[in-house]
């Protein structure tokens, strides 16, 4: 038995998308506050990290000099940043893009904790 084939329908053209109209209730909107970013300086002394909480708005810079003789890291829990081992008198900067709560250590003195709050 030979089935013919069947031609497939015709390709149909789609509907142009209708256009998204917005919310009749959007006359109250919320200003939106932005806080322009910053440079926040925080040092390392006495193996610990002198400002425990840091907190900056989104896109803001912040930077860890290292007053100690001993080497030290700032080190994302997460491992999103780290610094690798540097010394006295060295730095390491971060910029914060997005909001969050970031924890971090030092990978030579896990005791040695901070976070930085980036809202
Ligand atoms: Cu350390």
């Amino acid at each position: 038995m030979i089935e013919s084939l069947i031609a497939p329908p015709p390709a149909t053209i789609a509907p142009p998308p209708t256009s998204i109209t917005p919310p009749a209730s959007s006359a109250v909107t919320e200003p939106v506050k932005t806080v322009a970013p910053i440079v926040f300086n925080t040092t390392i002394q006495n193996t610990a990290f002198q400002d425990k909480e840091i907190r900056v708005p989104v896109g803001s810079t912040v930077i860890w000099t290292n007053k100690d003789v001993v080497l030290h890291t700032v080190t994302a829990n997460d491992k999103k940043f780290d610094s690798g081992r540097f010394g006295q008198g060295q730095s390491f900067k971060y910029v914060f893009t997005e909001k969050g709560i970031y924890s971090y250590f030092c990978i030579p003195h896990p005791l040695m904790v901070g976070k930085v709050i980036v809202e």
